[in-house]
């Protein structure tokens, strides 16, 4: 094989439908060529992304594969006429998907006596098509919601969150969806940044057996929202709970008043949408006290997904996939909802938690609805891992064949539990690493790689055919195997980020500047290439941390510490945790006139709650002490609070902080740990 042209024909030839992960036969030599291709040839890189793209239904095709004019302005198939709720219902209808379930939706309460769950929803292609139909009419006739405009979605894991979704793509508006584990300080700063006017939510949802109530936080982020100058037009708000709720009969209506009425065969025409209108924006974490939102259109995102479901997890037409992501987070949006219908799979959404009510309920419903393709989080599973195995032999699991996580990076033990328990040691399995800017998968062990690369427990695989990593140095030279360095992409990527909305600036900042003369994305990860070119993503190399696979800025918890009466200062850094990966541990200097206590801590905790969210501020360590140690410019030692919380020793802290005497920094490792050993006691 001479060109990585011709190898990338001959790969997509064999591997549109990509056979099983046993009986591949295509060679290693011809993957490594067609990835260097990739690397040293544009050319090769787009007509492999043309392949992937002309698969797909579009109004218009795009004038130019790629521009790359203005980076890190990049732009994927400009000119080019796509919808993704067309895509994810219509086009399925005209390929024959018309009565195939779409979406399988069960809820949390549970019936003890028939031993099920009480609710189960079924919603074929039709449904969900005419569903959607319905909420695009209602927005578009009685709120008179347009192109170009955003709605808010702080909605629960209900089957009107699709719907929704579906709904405002059809009509060329963009969604900016707010994990409802958000406070309504958080939920606030995201409405005013957005600018939206309306806002979906419900009145509440179950989660471990109880109801949590929502509506009540929305309220009282409209308040922040309102003190700001921002008026919110509508709320609707979806039945769930049937719980009491505040009400605002000028400005809220629910989401069954507001569709009634309209026939349910009622059909909205879709917008034609090119790469100048934003699909979406999520809101995600940095290294700043605000977070940023990520911006995407809907062509190269739906190319990437589309390539993905394929490659990564072998979307054939029988498959039931069950990603337990929730939807409020990148990977909920990609592979719950657009993904999964791109392919025309039958894809499962599940309310509540996985122990409830007993911590068999994940394999009860790969058993229920004989899930064939599963995705999950490496806390989840690390959570999953403590209870008996009894747990999972009570239920067939055996309709499993591919079986991939996400979300952090997975130990060797995890996974192998993993692997043997879940997969029984007979399925694809990987971690796959990406991340909210990259929109989709970019690197994992896939079906058809196996047997060329075996799998290595831990690893993050290749990267995708068609996307370009490195691990470089500070000044961006690659690393040779085994050292560590930044993870970086060195080529634009169809389903990236375009940018940071109404924020270009920090968008170059923080993903495109790190080195100098190189137009490289860096993730903020750092990674080790292994001697045989597998990729190890290792964390984070910034201050944000994966607290139980939830992305969350040390920054973030800081800005909003200080605002509280008692707080003079604060440092936050992550410690290790066996089953969340990461979490929280703040260093907190009390102002004069307040002493630690347990009282003061709760208090903390509680604020915590009330302007993170409830997610963090649980697994958060308080930590009092005197002061947080500085470097003499004023900046405070991170790297040292790392390591002591993470028990180095004093002869690993000595080096670790840029311009700090060793003398300094032995002072202020003892009066951290006398701090926190005094605490101990
Ligand atoms: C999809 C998602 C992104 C960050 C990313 C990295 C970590 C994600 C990983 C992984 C090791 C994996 N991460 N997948 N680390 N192995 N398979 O999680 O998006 O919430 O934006 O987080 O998550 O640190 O930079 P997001």
């Amino acid at each position: 094989m001479s060109s990585g042209v011709e190898a990338y024909k001959e790969f997509f030839e064999t591997n549109i439908i990509p056979p099983s992960w046993k009986d591949r036969s295509w060679s290693k030599e011809d993957f490594r060529k067609f990835h260097q291709s990739t690397v040293e040839s544009k050319k090769a890189l787009e007509e492999w992304w043309v392949k992937w793209a002309n698969e797909l239904f579009w109004f218009k095709k795009w004038d130019k594969v790629l521009d790359d004019s203005n980076p890190p302005f990049y732009r994927w198939f400009v000119g080019g006429e796509i919808n993704l709720a067309y895509l994810d219902t219509d086009w399925q209808i005209e390929k024959g998907r018309k009565n195939k379930v779409a979406l399988i939706w069960e809820g949390e309460p549970w019936d003890e006596t028939l031993k099920q769950p009480k609710e189960v929803k079924k919603f074929t292609y039709y449904d969900l098509y005419r569903e959607s139909n319905v909420i695009s009419y209602a927005l578009k006739e009685k709120l008179g919601v347009k192109k170009g405009d955003i709605l808010t979605f702080y909605l629960p894991m209900i089957p009107e969150l699709p719907f929704y979704m579906l709904a405002v793509q059809r009509l060329g508006v963009g969604h900016s969806i707010v994990f409802s584990g958000f406070s309504a300080e958080a939920l606030a700063a995201r409405i005013l940044d957005s600018g939206s006017k309306i806002i979906v939510t419900a009145d509440g949802f179950y989660r471990r057996g109880k109801v949590v109530s929502l509506k009540p936080i929305v309220e009282e982020a409209l308040k922040i929202c309102e003190k700001n100058g921002l008026t919110i037009q509508k709320v609707i708000v979806v039945k769930r709970a049937g719980i009491d709720i505040p009400w605002n009969s000028e400005r809220d209506v629910w989401h069954h008043e507001l569709i009634s009425g309209i026939p349910p065969t009622v059909k909205v025409p879709a917008e034609r949408c090119t790469e100048s209108i934003i699909s979406h924006i999520l809101y995600t974490s940095g290294t700043t006290g605000t977070p940023k939102a990520v911006q995407r259109s809907a062509g190269g995102y739906a190319v990437g997904l589309y390539a993905t479901m394929k490659m990564i997890f072998d979307a054939k037409d029988d498959d039931i996939f069950w990603c337990t992501a929730d939807v409020g987070w990148i990977t909920g949006h990609s592979y719950v909802v657009y993904g999964p219908l791109l392919v025309g799979l039958t894809t499962v959404m599940y309310e509540g938690s996985p122990d409830y009510p007993e911590p068999d309920r994940w394999w009860s419903i790969i058993e229920r609805y004989g899930v064939t393709i599963f995705y999950t989080a490496p806390t989840a599973i690390r959570m999953l891992m403590r209870f008996p195995e009894d747990l999972i032999r009570r239920h067939d699991l055996s309709t499993l064949r591919v079986v991939h996580t996400v979300g952090e990076p997975i130990n060797p033990e995890a996974f192998n539990w993993y692997y043997k328990n879940i997969g029984r040691e007979d399925v694809v399995a990987s971690s796959t690493w990406w991340m909210t800017e990259t929109g989709h998968i970019i690197t994992g062990h896939f079906p058809g790689l196996g047997k060329l690369f075996p799998l290595k427990p831990g690893t993050n695989g290749y990267a995708l055919p068609g996307v370009t990593l490195e691990v470089v140095d500070d000044d961006g030279n690659p690393c040779p195997p085994g050292v560590r360095g930044y993870f970086v992409i060195t080529s634009p990527w169809p389903g990236m980020l375009e940018t940071l909305y109404k924020n270009p600036q920090r968008y170059i900042d923080a993903y495109w500047s790190r080195f100098k003369g190189k137009m490289y994305f860096y993730t903020g990860d750092f990674a080790v290439k292994d001697q045989d070119g597998y990729v190890w993503v290792l964390g984070r190399a910034d201050d944000v941390l994966k607290v139980a696979g939830h992305r969350i800025g040390t920054a973030e918890i800081e800005s909003a510490l200080i605002r509280h009466p008692a707080v003079a200062e604060s440092a936050c850094v992550g410690k290790t945790d066996p089953i969340k990966g990461q979490v929280p541990v703040v260093f907190t200097v009390l102002k004069k006139g307040f002493k630690p206590s347990p009282e003061v801590e709760a208090e903390i905790r509680k604020y915590l709650r009330a302007t993170i969210g409830p997610i963090v501020a649980s697994d958060v360590i308080i930590t009092f002490v005197d002061s947080v140690p500085k470097t003499r410019s004023g900046k405070i030692m991170r790297r040292l609070l790392r390591a002591v919380v993470e028990g180095a020793t004093l002869g690993d802290i000595t080096t670790l902080e840029d311009g700090v005497a060793v003398e300094e920094a032995i002072k202020a490792y003892e009066a951290i740990k006398t701090a926190i050993g005094e605490k101990k006691g």
